[in-house]
């Protein structure tokens, strides 16, 4: 490999298939998607923006399932090969963690979880009910079985909270993207961060909407994949149409140590809404991802992606191959 993954974990089962003789796209997508169907649970309306990590010999997962009432929630799942699924029938139901306090965490809904492995736990951030405000919930679990929930990183009104999968200068680092109470038409990434996982501060802009594919708003997707270039970061990108919002995904390289500093950020999506299950669903036009593996030994990196807020689909690329390329297609 080119480029070197720093503190990456060795997954030999990560999903893979190679890209299709004659494709030019730096990420492809897995010829078997969706992966997962909307009713892969029996309470769900759909099965969509959804996170997963290696876990034992196989792998662990927050999904997000918005039931037949239409009620947002977060249900944990299990899998052996992290193409097929098992999702628990029942919501997660939160403890309060001896940090948090009962004011705080009143379930309402919870969407768009993303799930890290630090130190010595899992922790979930996902966009979180305050009050009935979306914001960044922020909880860990050890087991997949109990999950603890902490107090809300942020106030009302954010989304797309995103941790770093170490601490960065002593504090853990989280990417998020403030916002309103609507379909936001605006929106930037943010980074800030916390001695704690309890008190953020030190916040420091990131980056803008830029090109025209993410002219409207832009949120952080994926744990970050450090790398020798910097951290490797998923985003998705919205652009507003004549016919509604188009969800589509791409990639930036951040600097290591100064992750609000930008070093290569890709002009172009990577990959956008163009197979039937990205272009229609309950919201036409979405791609987007909030996991995605990789494999310190070969560079392979598995995205999972929410598609049309239906389904969730599966897309490969290589760490090699999508550094190359968002260098050779950078504006910054
Ligand atoms: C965003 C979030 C995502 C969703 C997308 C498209 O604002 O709500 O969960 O996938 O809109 O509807």
């Amino acid at each position: 490999m080119k480029v070197q993954i720093l503190n990456g974990q060795s997954i030999p089962n990560i999903p893979w298939q190679d890209k299709p003789q004659g494709c030019s796209d730096i990420v492809w997508r897995y010829s078997h998607n969706p992966i997962i169907a909307r009713d892969a649970v029996k309470c769900a309306n759909s099965v969509f923006n959804s996170a997963v990590v290696p876990f034992g010999k196989g792998f662990a997962g927050v999904f997000r399932i918005d039931d037949k009432r239409r009620a947002m929630q977060l249900h944990a799942g299990f899998s052996d090969d992290g193409v097929n699924w098992d999702i628990n029938e029942e919501r997660i139901e939160f403890v309060q963690a001896d940090s948090a306090s009962e004011e705080v965490n009143k379930w309402l809904y919870g969407y768009d979880p993303r799930v890290v492995f630090i130190e010595d736990r899992y922790y979930v951030t996902w966009c979180n009910a305050f009050d009935g405000h979306p914001t960044i919930g922020v909880g860990y679990t050890f087991d997949f079985k109990t999950f603890y929930q902490c107090e809300n990183a942020f106030l009302p009104f954010n989304r797309n909270g995103v941790l770093f999968p170490r601490k960065i200068g002593g504090r853990f680092a989280m990417l998020s993207r403030p916002s309103d109470d609507g379909h936001t038409p605006f929106g930037d990434i943010y980074i800030s961060h916390s001695p704690d996982m309890k008190y953020w501060g030190e916040h420091r802009h990131v980056m803008s909407p830029f090109m025209p594919w993410e002219s409207t708003k832009i949120g952080a997707g994926p744990i970050p994949i450090e790398t020798s270039e910097g951290w490797l970061c998923f985003y998705h990108g919205v652009l507003q149409s004549c016919n509604g919002f188009v969800y589509s995904f791409s990639a930036c390289i951040l600097d290591t140590d100064e992750p609000w500093k930008v070093k290569y950020r890709c002009s172009q999506y990577l990959l956008n809404p163009r197979e039937v299950y990205e272009c229609v669903g309950d919201v036409p036009n979405v791609t987007f991802p909030c996991a995605a593996l990789c494999d310190a030994d070969t560079g392979r990196v598995a995205i999972y992606y929410g598609c049309a807020d239906t389904v969730v689909g599966l897309a490969f690329t290589t760490v090699d191959d999508v550094v190359e390329y968002v260098k050779a297609n950078s504006s910054v």
